[in-house]
């Protein structure tokens, strides 16, 4: 069982109080206890990042470069055991597991290159003998406020990418999946980062929001949307820099000319897939009447053939739902389109596996309208509606009848319908056939408000939010 203590100031430290994780795919394992931290605790990690962050904004840049291709080489050298601990704290297969470890150690090599490669502009001035540098510096200390749903991968996009732009961190992860945290804090320890630079403080954010929001330059946060809102509010007073990235109710559009086999594919994978708990995830599969009935009779079998069951087991498509309140908040939205007239095509019962767990049948409901709850506020598990449309109007128009813009997608075979779609959609992210689901390291991730704000993430947009810019002039007729 893991022991969950602090990394503040370069020391493991022990907390007042422990709080239990266990796995969601057996009710009967306890995988961890964790610090809860207090506010004294978040409060020296940010002093120690604070007294940090003039030695890591000018630490050798080549020795910061290695520092995080260390980190990134410990990942990929140790993905199978983090994958491993990711299926038992959070509940995803093996298989999703170990390719979110992979990723995160692929972020931190990217991050590594970032460090060389960002670039600063020089301008011709009007005045003459004046040049006009403009750089980017570090933002200052960073608190990293992460979700359950990616233990590893959002921990390590945050963390990579704040380093490497020279900024100091305090990380705060969820408190329902804080295992992978605390290997990420022994490799960068490992790695030789200078102590404070990096601090990890486990707990509830609740208690610990406002000093996480008041002790430091910038917050970055991803995770429900009413908790983006209310750190938006938080950080109003201190004008504290704010990333936020929320919930999606992502749409997937299928037309009439749509490869069918391509289609139901990218449906199921971005409905299903990690029990439907990314925020990319496909939750309104909206179909025009031409190709509805054969979709749907393809996507049903296609859904019956996904067996649910413990996360570490080889033959599980769908690992469980991931805690209890996320379990009962699925049934809740299951009770209410049952009730708002919507018909269970697929799924909608809790479903008995070799142990005790949250395990839920992959859920589909069909004849849904967009006025439905189903269809309006983020479900994060593996329940979805189709929703079926006249035309290819009709189903542009449902898609963004909706308050949340972060992903969306479509199955065509016409290429001027994908364009139109692509030039239309209101959302971060436009898929065509391919799952709403699934952005690489390199390219920017992230919606509109209110599924998204305050710059984009990964790839080389992230330095939009890590950095300030500094434009300065530098009379050199005067030499
Ligand atoms: O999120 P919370 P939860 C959505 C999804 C899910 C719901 C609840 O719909 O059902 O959120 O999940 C910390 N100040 N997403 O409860 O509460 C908290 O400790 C500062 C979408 O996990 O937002 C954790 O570290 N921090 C999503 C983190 O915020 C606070 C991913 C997320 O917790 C805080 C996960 C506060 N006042 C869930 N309150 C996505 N967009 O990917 C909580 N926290």
């Amino acid at each position: 069982m893991i022991k969950g203590r602090n990394f503040i100031d370069g020391q493991w430290r022990e907390a007042a109080s422990l709080l239990p994780t266990i796995n969601p795919s057996d009710l009967d394992e306890t995988v961890g206890e964790y610090a809860v931290s207090s506010v004294a605790d978040a409060e020296e990690a940010l002093a120690a990042a604070r007294r940090a962050l003039p030695g890591w904004r000018s630490y050798n840049t080549q020795a910061r470069a290695d520092l995080l291709r260390k980190v990134g080489d410990a990942l990929y050298a140790r993905a199978e055991e983090i994958g491993t601990l990711l299926s038992r704290e959070e509940g995803k297969t093996l298989k999703e597991g170990i390719g979110e470890a992979t990723r995160a150690a692929q972020v931190f090599h990217f991050y590594a290159g970032e460090v060389v490669r960002h670039p600063g502009q020089w301008y011709p001035s009007l005045r003459d003998g004046h040049n006009v540098i403009i750089s980017y510096e570090p933002v200052g200390v960073i608190s990293a406020i992460t979700p359950w749903n990616f233990p590893i991968a959002i921990p390590a996009w945050k963390v990579a990418a704040a380093l490497a732009y020279g900024n100091t961190v305090v990380l705060k992860p969820s408190e329902f999946t804080p295992g992978c945290a605390i290997i990420l804090a022994e490799m960068l320890e490992q790695a030789g980062l200078p102590k404070g630079a990096f601090n990890l403080v486990l707990g509830d954010g609740r208690a610990l929001g406002q000093t996480l929001i008041d002790g430091a330059d910038a917050v970055s946060f991803t995770g429900a949307t009413p908790t983006g809102r209310k750190i938006l509010q938080m950080a109003a007073p201190t004008m504290t820099k704010v990333q936020l990235e929320l919930g999606g109710k992502n749409p997937f559009i299928v037309l009439d000319d749509a490869d069918l086999d391509v289609a139901v594919a990218a449906a199921a994978q971005g409905t299903w897939g990690q029990t439907g708990q990314r925020c990319t995830g496909s939750e309104r599969i909206i179909v025009t009447k031409g190709i509805h009935d054969a979709f749907v009779e393809k996507l049903v079998k296609a859904v019956a053939g996904l067996k649910v069951g413990h996360a570490l087991d080889a033959d599980t498509d769908i690992g469980p739902v991931a805690n209890k309140p996320q379990f009962d908040k699925n049934m809740t939205f299951i009770e209410k389109a049952k009730s708002d007239g919507a018909e269970l095509a697929a799924g909608g019962v809790a479903v008995e596996a070799r142990t005790r767990g949250y395990f839920l049948a992959p859920t589909l409901f069909l004849n849904t309208h967009n006025e439905m709850a189903l269809n309006r506020e983020e479900v994060f598990g593996p329940v979805a509606g189709v929703i079926k449309v006249e035309d290819f109007d009709e189903a542009i128009a449902v898609a963004k009848d909706c308050e949340l813009a972060l992903s969306s997608g479509i199955a065509t075979t016409n290429l001027k319908h994908a364009e139109r779609y692509r030039r239309e959609s209101n959302a971060g992210l436009v898929m065509v056939n391919t799952p709403t689901a699934g952005v690489d390291y390199h390219v920017p991730f992230g919606g509109r408000a209110p599924s998204g704000y305050g710059g984009r993430e990964q790839g080389t947009a992230s330095a939009e939010f890590f950095t300030e810019i500094k434009t300065a002039y530098i009379n050199h007729g005067v030499l």
